[in-house]
C-alpha cells in the first residue's frame, strides 16, 4: 500500500536581502556591485521547510519579485508537497501572462524551495532523491572586465586556490585588447588552465565572427554569448564560422528557449541558469534535452544547487563558481583543489545564516 508521505503546504516566508560584493563584478554589459536576493521558505504543515534563492540583478526588481512570490502562496496553500505537479499547475495558471521575467523567477523560487522541502521530508540530499551519487565537480572561477593587469591578478589568485578553469569578461574596444587579456591570464595562471571568455552579448554577429577569427588561435575552452542571447540565428552564424566552441544558456527562459536555441544550432555547449530555466524541474528537462543532443552542460551561478544538479546531469561539464551569496548561507559550497565538493547535506544545500539575513535585510 502506498504510504502518503507528502505533507501539505502551509505558507511561504519571503525575505529580500542586498548582499554587498567584496569587489564589483564588471561585464561588457554593466557592473554588478551587490546581489539583490529573494530568499523563499516554503513551510509545510509538519513544520519542514524548503529554501531557495533568486537573484534579481538589480535592486529595482527586488521587492516586486519578493511580493510576487508571496502572492503565489495563495495558489499552492493546502496543496500536497509535489513539485512536479505544482509546476504544471502554476505554468497553466500563468499561461496568459507568460512565464518569463519576474513570473519565471517567482515560479523558479517556488520550485526550488519545493524540491528542497521534498528532499528534507525524505531526509535525503537532493542528489540521492534523484537516484544519483554525489561526486566532485570541476569548477571555474570568475574574472571580471578588469583589464590586462586586473585580469592577470585574478587569474593568478584562482590558480593559487587550485582552480583549473577561469572565465574572463571581455569585449574591450578592440580584439587586440581581448587577446591581450586572455594571454595575460594564461601567463599568470600557468599551463593547463582552461580559459573561457564571456562577451555578455555585446557584439553584433558580424563583429563576433571577425573577433572569433582572431580569438580562434588562443585555445579558449569556450566563448560565451558573443551576441544577443535571443538572437539564435546570429549565434548560429558565429558558431558555424568559429572553431572555438560557443557557449550560451544563462538567458534561456525555460526549456522551450533552450530547444529553439538547439534547433537553430546557436550553441556548441549549454549553461542553463537554474532560475531562468525553471528551477529544479526546468533543469531536469534541460539535462534530458542536452543528453539527447549530446551537448555538454555547465551552469550559470547558483553553485550550491547547480553542483547537485550537475551530479545528476549525464553530460555535466564545468561548474561556474561564485562566492557572492556565501554570506547568507549557513553552509556554502566547499571547494577543494578546484573541485566543488558536494556534501551529504539534506536537500539542495541551501539554508540560511540568519544573522547575515537580518544584517542584509532590504
Ligand atoms: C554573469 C552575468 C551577470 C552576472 C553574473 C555573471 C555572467 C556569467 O554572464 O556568465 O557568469
Ligand atoms: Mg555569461
Amino acid at each position: 500500500m502506498l504510504r502518503n508521505t507528502s505533507p501539505t503546504i502551509k505558507e511561504f516566508r519571503v525575505r529580500a536581502v542586498r548582499v554587498p560584493m567584496t569587489e564589483p563584478h564588471q561585464t561588457a554589459s554593466g557592473v554588478i556591485t551587490e546581489s539583490p536576493l529573494v530568499l523563499t521558505d516554503v513551510i509545510t504543515e509538519t513544520g519542514i521547510s524548503g529554501h531557495s534563492m533568486v537573484f534579481t540583478y538589480t535592486p529595482a526588481a527586488l521587492k516586486p519579485t519578493a511580493e510576487l512570490i508571496q502572492n503565489c502562496e495563495a495558489l499552492v496553500k493546502g496543496e500536497a508537497l509535489a513539485p512536479a505537479k505544482i509546476e504544471q499547475q502554476l505554468a497553466k495558471r500563468f499561461r496568459l501572462l507568460g512565464t518569463q521575467g519576474l513570473v519565471g523567477m517567482a515560479l523558479a523560487a517556488i520550485d526550488m524551495a519545493l524540491w528542497d522541502a521534498l528532499a528534507r521530508v525524505h531526509s535525503l540530499p537532493l542528489v540521492r532523491l534523484f537516484g544519483g551519487v554525489e561526486k566532485p565537480i570541476r569548477a571555474y572561477g570568475a574574472v571580471g572586465y578588469d583589464g590586462v593587469a586586473g585580469c592577470a591578478k585574478s587569474a593568478e589568485k584562482w590558480a593559487k586556490r587550485g582552480f583549473t578553469g577561469i572565465k574572463a569578461k571581455i569585449g574591450y574596444p578592440t580584439v587586440q585588447e581581448d587577446v591581450a587579456v586572455v594571454r595575460a591570464m594564461r601567463k599568470a595562471s600557468g599551463d593547463g588552465m582552461a580559459i573561457m571568455a564571456d562577451y555578455n552579448q555585446c557584439l553584433t554577429p558580424t563583429e563576433a565572427v571577425e573577433r572569433l577569427r582572431v580569438l580562434d588561435d588562443e585555445g579558449l575552452t569556450w566563448v560565451e554569448e558573443p551576441t544577443l542571447a535571443h538572437d539564435y540565428a546570429g549565434h548560429a552564424i558565429v558558431a558555424h564560422e568559429a572553431r572555438t566552441p560557443i557557449q550560451c544558456g544563462e538567458n534561456w527562459w525555460g526549456t522551450l528557449d533552450m530547444q529553439h536555441a538547439i534547433e537553430a544550432q546557436a550553441s556548441d555547449l549549454v549553461m542553463p541558469d537554474v532560475m531562468k530555466i525553471g528551477g529544479v524541474t526546468g533543469w531536469l528537462r534541460a539535462a534530458t534535452l542536452a543528453h539527447a543532443k549530446g551537448l555538454l552542460v555547465s551552469n550559470h551561478l547558483w553553485p550550491e544547487i547547480s553542483a547537485r544538479l550537475l551530479c545528476c546531469t549525464p553530460t555535466a561539464h564545468w561548474l561556474e563558481y561564485a562566492d557572492w551569496w556565501n554570506p547568507v548561507l549557513s553552509e556554502p559550497l566547499r571547494i577543494e583543489k578546484g573541485m566543488a565538493i558536494v556534501g551529504d547535506a539534506i536537500g539542495t544545500g541551501v539554508d540560511w545564516n540568519e544573522d547575515a539575513v537580518r544584517r542584509f535585510a532590504a
